[in-house]
């Protein structure tokens, strides 16, 4: 895999869990009505993943809520172990970004026996079992991926000739990357020129789109089209495209996910032609959603984010006013 995991190996070991503002005491909860949130994050993986953990984490403080954070550095087990350390310290909620799908069910049924709710932030899990978990908040990935694969049968109308798409994948396993796949393979289906000619994981990094792609092109000698499931990804391609000679947006298109400014300002530059936005800004519905639950009111099992999407025109448009 990437070099990055051996250092990620030996940081995982070292995993730490951050009291803000806390009274770090281990009375935990018990005899005050503050709300104590444990929030266990995939990592720093992305653009997104940095504007969303900036969004929880000041929304936490405006709320008056007493966040406990944690790191996961993309590895499951470690965001087992911090959902575990919350049960411990009796927080009033857990919430978490599962990095991937499967494997959870001991763990939520271990703070489901504490009495811990558990608010389910950003990507979902695979359990049958929906009393696990109170709420899921975040985006519809399939349906970010049919935005991304209708955008490209739209666009290739005129083309003659097969279209060959090369498929950078987020994190193996994890929900946007099954959903961004399977969204954007039904969407152009309705066009049998688009061919995925390969597909592979970049793991929603800058370094591994950019490995992915280099793969890609050396194995390719035709590629019209990348379909990346981050913007970080997409950005890594474009190094690799670029340093094999060709124009990332006019030689090989490329279509991303999420709406980033780095991604915002590759758009807008023609080196992208096309974002699918996934808004992270989920801190204060989160918030709201901690303390419904907190206090037993009833929330709806399911919080779709709204989001759009950007042509090159409509990123210039916006780039000066995005926040994140
Ligand atoms: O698209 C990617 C991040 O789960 C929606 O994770 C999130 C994804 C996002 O690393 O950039």
């Amino acid at each position: 895999m990437f070099k990055k995991s051996l250092i990620a190996v030996a940081a995982a070991s070292m995993l730490t869990l951050t009291a803000c503002g806390g009274t770090g005491s281990a009375a935990g909860n018990a005899g005050s009505d503050k709300v104590t949130m444990g929030f266990a994050q995939v990592g720093a993986e992305s653009g997104w993943r940095t504007a969303n953990t900036k969004s929880v984490q000041e929304s936490a403080k405006t709320a008056g809520i007493d966040l406990k954070f944690s790191d996961a550095q993309q590895k499951q087990e470690n965001q087992i172990k911090a959902i575990r350390s919350y049960i411990q310290q009796k927080v009033s909620v857990i919430a978490f970004s599962p990095v991937v799908e499967s494997g959870w069910d001991t763990v939520l049924k271990e703070a489901k026996t504490a009495k811990i709710p558990v608010i389910l932030t950003d990507r979902a899990v695979d359990s049958s079992d929906k009393s696990l978990y109170k709420t899921f908040i975040g985006s519809d990935f399939v349906e970010e991926g049919k935005k991304a694969g209708d955008w490209l049968v739209n666009d290739s109308k005129s083309a003659s000739g097969a279209v060959n798409i090369v498929e950078i994948q987020g994190t193996t396993g994890s929900a946007p990357a099954n959903d961004r796949k399977k969204g954007f393979a039904d969407a152009i289906q309705a066009d049998p020129k688009l061919k995925i000619i390969a597909s592979q994981s970049g793991d929603f990094t800058r370094s591994g789109g950019k490995q992915v792609m280099e793969a890609f092109l050396k194995n390719n000698p035709k590629i019209d089209v990348v379909f990346a499931h981050n913007d970080d990804e997409g950005l890594g391609a474009i190094e690799a495209i670029e340093a094999a000679g060709k124009v990332p947006g006019k030689d090989i298109k490329i279509i991303t996910i999420d709406a980033v400014k780095d991604g915002m300002t590759a758009l807008s530059n023609g080196k992208i032609n096309y974002i699918v936005e996934c808004s992270p800004m989920l801190g204060d519905q989160l918030m709201d959603l901690a303390k419904k639950v907190v206090a037993g009111e009833s929330v709806p099992e399911r919080v779709v984010t709204k989001e759009t999407t950007f042509t090159q025109e409509q990123a210039k448009q916006v780039l000066a006013s995005r926040p994140y």
